[in-house]
């Protein structure tokens, strides 16, 4: 018998373990054992109940995510369910963790679930691009009826005990400490009070109340359309369940099966799942692997601008005690009414209560003008303006408090922290933490490491993003770091596309068609004009006379029209709408520029659009691969899924890149170079990788 399930005797009754490390999933070693652990203990004449549970802290993690795509084992996991359901024993499904996935499923064929108060049940294949595949569809509509399993379901929300045993979905929420001895005694109870088997396929407890079930199918179709209409897996899972109220059990089962087996060949489910792994693998750099995180107990954030008090509260929510430094009383008081007000909102959402926020302002924050008050500080994030020699004076004094061995991390978006350790006496504990805006609610940092960061640095670095609950990204110096670089390239190609022909409005449809949140010249106007206009201005000096240049966006900003803020960008804002409409006077500037630049402009097709904008970002994002700045490509996929809104479903740009074939994205960009020669320089990588007949996957290994 496989090695993956346990089994142990205890008073009649069968105790099966799973036990496959990390998370328990099912594997087909997993599988098989289940099958055969059932039939022995169902031949067996001394064993009159059965108990399954999982070893350690997980019940089961779901299906084994890494068998998928490729060919199918036998036992298939709706067979064991069905085995399981079929017990003439009977079975009960003890919860002591998370029962996900393909795991709910297991524990759903049971004939009765006992959960520790530690257990989580939930379906969350939807956001791996799939849906239950055995039997969760058919069965938890059977016991919660339509509306609460296509909330559970299209959710992928983690369900807490009480409200299991609300919903009919647990029998029993127990104290025992131990799953195994909940599941006994339930069996135990099962034996004395002759209960028997209760197979959920004969349950009708969700089937009853048909006007309602018919109601949340509708509006589940309506907000599903509304939300996401672009995504395939939801609407098999609302189909699935509707076939639940239509369809005997059986033949639902089947249904439901041959919905999951299109999910699975869909593209976003590789994009999907491809995106869980990735976000998985960029918390692995050398570094982490290799040093031990220094002592990270309180933290000293240095300026209290936006970016500094979105971070502050981060690390507040996080449990770290915060010292804030400002360069006056009145820097100070702004710093902290801007750290209140994010709490205030939070407060008026009711996501903590006025005493958590008095605890976070009062007894979690501090605020001093002295550098001096950092002098205990194991880590301090430098957050001030965005210039090089501001940054140095501010590091020059941190250098002149610090204690030995804190690390002095700047959140820059662009500079050369090359530059700015090797102006301080300590370079080796000099670091990037490049968070994102608003920092408190963004999930991606890039960790910026510098040419003479120590390693113990960089792990301390990632343990602090784990704790802060977010995404870390291992990014090397240059300018813009991996996503800034990466976006300021396809940034321009959209520009370039602008002048040429194609109105902002277009592209930015074309770009929500392709699942983007929000077009780039819409993200341009929320996040202000202002700020690309500062940046390029200062790079005015540096910039290749011969690249081509579109005065576009200084046109707009020299009219005072940052975007949203200004009522007025590429959109125009009335009445203080955040809903923006296209401007005739923009439309005019764009038409003028062309007209300056001697330019006749050209039809652009959604689809031409989103070649040249795809082609721009996958050509730097391979720059960026190549020059080491990204230690893979999977590291690219994930800055951009996580910090610049790249639809998670298409897995990133170098996944989607793969996903239609280097050697044609080489090719547009071949066709493309011949109309500018300078912008459209096929990244050596790429052509490296077509003559090889690679892909972007190979080198994320
Ligand atoms: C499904 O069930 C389909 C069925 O309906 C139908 C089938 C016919 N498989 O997240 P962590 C790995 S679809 C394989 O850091 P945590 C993960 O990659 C599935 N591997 O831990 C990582 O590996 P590594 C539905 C898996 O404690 C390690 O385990 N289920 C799987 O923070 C630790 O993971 C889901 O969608 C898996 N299913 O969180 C649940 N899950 O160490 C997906 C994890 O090499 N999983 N790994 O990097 C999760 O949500 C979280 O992993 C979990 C643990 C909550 C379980």
């Amino acid at each position: 018998m496989p090695t993956e399930v346990i089994v142990n005797v205890e008073q009649g009754v069968s105790i099966l373990s799973i036990n496959n490390p990390p998370v328990n999933a099912l594997g087909v070693g997993v599988r098989q054992g289940l099958f055969d652990a059932l039939e022995q203990a169902e031949n067996s004449p001394d064993i009159h109940a059965i108990v399954i549970t999982g070893a350690g802290r997980t019940f089961i993690g779901g299906a084994d995510i890494r068998e998928f795509g490729k060919p199918p084992q036998e036992p298939l996991l709706g067979a064991v369910c069905n085995r399981i359901e079929a017990c003439k024993k009977p079975v009960v499904a003890a919860i002591n963790g998370v029962a996900l996935g393909g795991g709910m499923e297991v524990a759903l064929c049971a004939h009765y679930r006992v959960a520790l108060e530690q257990a989580r049940m939930g379906l969350p294949e939807v956001n791996l691009g799939l849906m239950p595949g055995a039997g969760g569809t058919q069965r938890t509509t059977r016991i919660v009826g339509a509306r609460a399993a296509l909330d559970l379901i299209l959710s992928a929300r983690q369900v807490k005990p009480d409200e299991l045993l609300k919903l009919g979905i647990v029998d029993q929420v127990s104290e025992y400490s131990s799953a195994a001895d909940a599941g006994l005694a339930f069996a135990l109870h099962i034996e004395q009070q002759k209960m028997g088997v209760r197979p959920t396929r004969e349950r009708t407890e969700g089937l009853s109340n048909d006007a309602d079930n018919r109601a949340a199918l509708l509006e589940a179709r309506t907000q599903q359309e509304q939300r996401a209409k672009h995504l395939f897996s939801p609407f098999r899972i609302i189909e699935a369940v509707e076939a639940a109220l239509d369809l005997p059990f059986d033949d639902g089962l089947a249904f439901e099966r041959s919905l999951f087996t299109q999910c699975m060949e869909s593209s976003q489910r590789k994009g999907l799942i491809h995106a869980f792994f990735s976000e998985r693998a960029v918390a692995k750099s050398p570094e982490t692997r290799n040093s031990k995180p220094r002592t990270l107990n309180s933290i000293g954030v240095v300026g209290g601008g936006t970016m500094g008090a979105g971070i502050t509260a981060a690390l507040l929510d996080a449990g770290f005690p915060v010292v804030m430094i400002e360069r006056d009383q009145e820097s100070i008081n702004r710093g902290k009414a801007s750290v209140d007000k994010i709490y205030a909102r939070q407060v008026a959402k009711g996501r903590i209560t006025d005493a958590q926020k008095t605890i976070l302002m009062d007894q979690q924050f501090s605020a001093s003008t002295q550098f001096s008050d950092l002098a205990q500080a194991d880590v301090i994030v430098e957050a001030v303006f965005e210039d090089m020699d501001v940054k140095k004076a501010v590091f020059e004094q941190l250098d002149a408090v610090a204690k030995p061995g804190a690390i002095l991390a700047t959140n820059t978006s662009y500079l050369d922290i090359d530059e700015i350790a090797s102006s301080i006496a300590r370079p080796a504990d000099v670091i990037g933490l490049h968070f994102f805006s608003p920092a408190n609610i963004m999930k991606l940092l890039e960790i910026v490491v510098a040419e003479k960061t120590s390693p113990d640095v960089v792990s301390t670095a990632f343990l602090l993003a784990k704790k802060l609950s977010k995404v870390a990204v291992r990014a090397g110096v240059c300018d813009g770091f991996i996503g800034n670089r990466i976006l300021g390239y396809y940034r321009q190609c959209a520009d370039y596309m602008m002048e040429d022909g194609a109105s902002p409005y277009a592209i930015d449809e074309a770009m929500r068609n392709f699942g983007y949140p929000m077009g780039p010249y819409q993200v341009s106007d929320l996040a202000g004009g202002d700020i690309g206009w500062a940046t390029r201005k200062r790079k005015a000096a540096t910039r290749d006379p011969n690249a081509r240049y579109v005065h576009i966006a200084d046109r707009i900003c020299e009219r005072g029209w940052f975007g949203q803020k200004t009522g007025r960008g590429y959109y125009l804002y009335e009445n203080g709408s955040r809903v923006g409409k296209p401007d005739p006077d923009v439309e005019a500037i764009i038409e003028a520029t062309r007209a300056e630049a001697g330019i006749q402009p050209r039809e652009f097709s959604d689809k031409q659009i989103v070649q040249r904008y795809m082609a721009a970002m996958i050509n730097e994002s391979t720059n960026v691969v190549a020059d080491k700045i990204a230690l893979r490509p999977l590291d690219v996929d994930v800055t951009l899924l996580y910090g610049y809104g790249f639809p998670r479903w298409r897995g990133g740009p170098m996944k989607y890149a793969d996903e239609i074939g280097l050697d044609i994205i080489l090719k547009d960009i071949q066709t493309f170079s011949k109309e500018d020669p300078l912008f459209w320089k096929p990244s050596r990588l790429l052509v490296e990788l077509v003559e090889r007949g690679d892909t972007f996957e190979s080198l994320n290994k």
